[in-house]
């Protein structure tokens, strides 16, 4: 009997490692904005804006009216992200931006994943 060896080509698959630069300030794919749900329509919406700085958000505390939205936008050069402690979070990205519409009163806090508490803000409603 003859034994035949047969060569089993070992294929290397690279998975895709091409996230590399931290400081590369090119945009990240993927869509941000529009799906934290429907606007509401009614009663003359509001609108504030907190700047997304490399580990501090400006200004920490915001106090709006219900009903508002509020615009965070990456002003640093470093991935950041604004995760809220009741459940919603925008991506972790350098470039950017995330709304949120405020419809209840309360005080929603939130923080940067990736610094954790030593970037953090606040948003209260009215
Ligand atoms: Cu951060």
């Amino acid at each position: 009997m003859r034994r035949r060896l047969r060569i089993v080509p070992f294929i290397l698959f690279l998975a895709a490692c091409g996230g590399g630069g931290d400081d590369d300030p090119a945009a990240p794919p993927g869509s941000t904005g529009g799906n934290t749900g429907g606007n509401m329509g009614g009663g003359g919406s509001t609108s504030s804006s907190v700047n997304v700085a490399d580990n501090s958000f400006t200004p920490a505390a915001t106090t709006v009216a219900r009903g508002t939205t509020v615009t965070w936008t990456w002003t640093g050069r470093n991935p950041h992200d604004v995760t809220f402690d009741d459940g919603p979070a925008s991506a972790t990205q350098a470039a950017g931006s995330y709304t949120r519409n405020f419809a209840a009163a309360g005080t929603f806090r939130y923080h940067c994943t990736v610094h954790g508490t030593a970037m953090a803000g606040a948003i209260t409603v009215q």
